[in-house]
């Protein structure tokens, strides 16, 4: 990928694709496209992007802006995302869209000969209770959690796209499936939002009106591994720059070498994370567990050996991490 050449980013101004475009930019590259659903963020206003406004479940409209701008690269991470409660109320919404967004581009970015795609998964495409750390090998060996089915369920079919284009038309399409991310930008709605953003709203609120308790849904137990998205795109970014002999290279004793888990490697307790978001936060009441509430998934941790012989880890670890999204919550929500 030359400084010079055409990169979309789909999606540019949500959490992942705006932390994308600042490790691009950070890192030098000049011709950026990005597409937005709504509006741009105010941290890319001054930035040397060019934005597109769409509608990405309209295919005809994905079509002409490919013919348009033919792009050298793609990042794919338009997706409609949300946390356990979102996920179980709106099904419909989360496979028509993503599966739409997905389709239209991916099918787009052959058409038009793009030298390379990254899809962006979730580590939720593994079975529920898929051994642990999950592996890539992994996928389609069980059940789905039933929270987030439909979600899964559309990832499967963009990483099972990549791989068919792949085999068929000998496109050079990938994707990385990150854990559960969080960072700037992230969604703090208490409905829809993951666990993590939805803690710091809770015990800052909780903070501020001088409250005795914040409840946590379900039991507390479940684990989960947590992605800073700035690490998250330093590694898609990190993936895309492989070269095609550099990628064959490192997974030769790998199966289905299109797709990498793109994690931190290290999980915890929901308790844990409430625990460690309290003392940031410095809220000083109790916790309360709503065991009303489901828990999804007992345990998600990937294992991340595929993308270590890549050659790219983690830095950001999760005490840093939540003090930096607290902060950017703290200036910007
Ligand atoms: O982050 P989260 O919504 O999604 O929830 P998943 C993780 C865990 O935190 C669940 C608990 O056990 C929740 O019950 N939790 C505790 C809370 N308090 C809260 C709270 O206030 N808000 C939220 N949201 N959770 C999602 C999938 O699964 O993960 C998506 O539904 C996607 O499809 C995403 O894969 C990464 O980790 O359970």
């Amino acid at each position: 990928m030359n400084k010079s050449d055409k990169i979309f980013i789909a999606g540019a101004s949500g959490m992942v694709g705006s932390a994308i475009i600042r490790n691009l930019l950070k890192k030098g590259y000049t011709n950026l496209l990005g597409s937005y659903h709504s509006k741009i963020l105010s941290e890319q206003k001054d930035k040397p992007i060019k934005f597109v406004k769409i509608d990405l479940l309209n295919q005809q409209a994905v079509n002409e802006l490919f013919t348009k701008e033919k792009p050298d690269y793609v990042f794919l991470a338009a997706a409609k995302v949300g946390g356990i409660h979102a996920n179980n109320t709106y099904p419909a919404q989360f496979i028509y869209e993503n599966l739409t967004i997905q389709n239209s581009i991916i099918h787009a970015a052959y058409k038009n000969k793009v030298k390379r795609l990254l899809f962006l998964g979730s580590s939720c495409i593994y079975p529920k209770l898929s051994p642990q750390p999950m592996k890539e090998e992994h996928l389609l060996t069980g059940t789905l959690e039933p929270t987030n089915e439909p979600y899964a369920i559309a990832k499967i079919a963009g990483i099972k796209m990549c791989e068919s284009y792949n085999r068929q038309y000998g496109t050079k399409f990938l994707a990385v499936m990150p854990t559960n991310l969080y960072g700037p930008n992230d969604n703090f709605d208490l409905e829809t939002s993951h666990v993590l953003p939805a803690l710091i709203r809770k015990f800052h609120e909780a903070k501020n009106n001088n409250d005795e308790k914040v409840t946590i849904w379900g039991t507390g137990s479940p684990k989960r591994e947590f992605l800073h998205v700035d690490d998250m795109a330093d590694g898609s970014i990190h993936i895309m720059l492989l070269s095609d002999e550099g990628i064959a290279q490192h997974l030769t004793q790998y199966p289905d070498p299109c797709f990498v888990n793109l994690g931190s490697g290290v999980d915890c307790t929901i308790k844990e994370l409430a625990l460690t978001i309290k003392k940031q936060v410095g809220f000083q009441g109790d916790l309360v567990f709503d065991k009303t509430k489901p828990d999804g998934t007992p345990k998600k941790l990937l294992e991340v050996s595929r993308l270590e012989h890549l050659g790219w880890q983690a830095k950001i670890d999760l005490e840093s991490g939540i003090k930096d999204t607290y902060h950017w919550f703290l200036d910007n929500y």
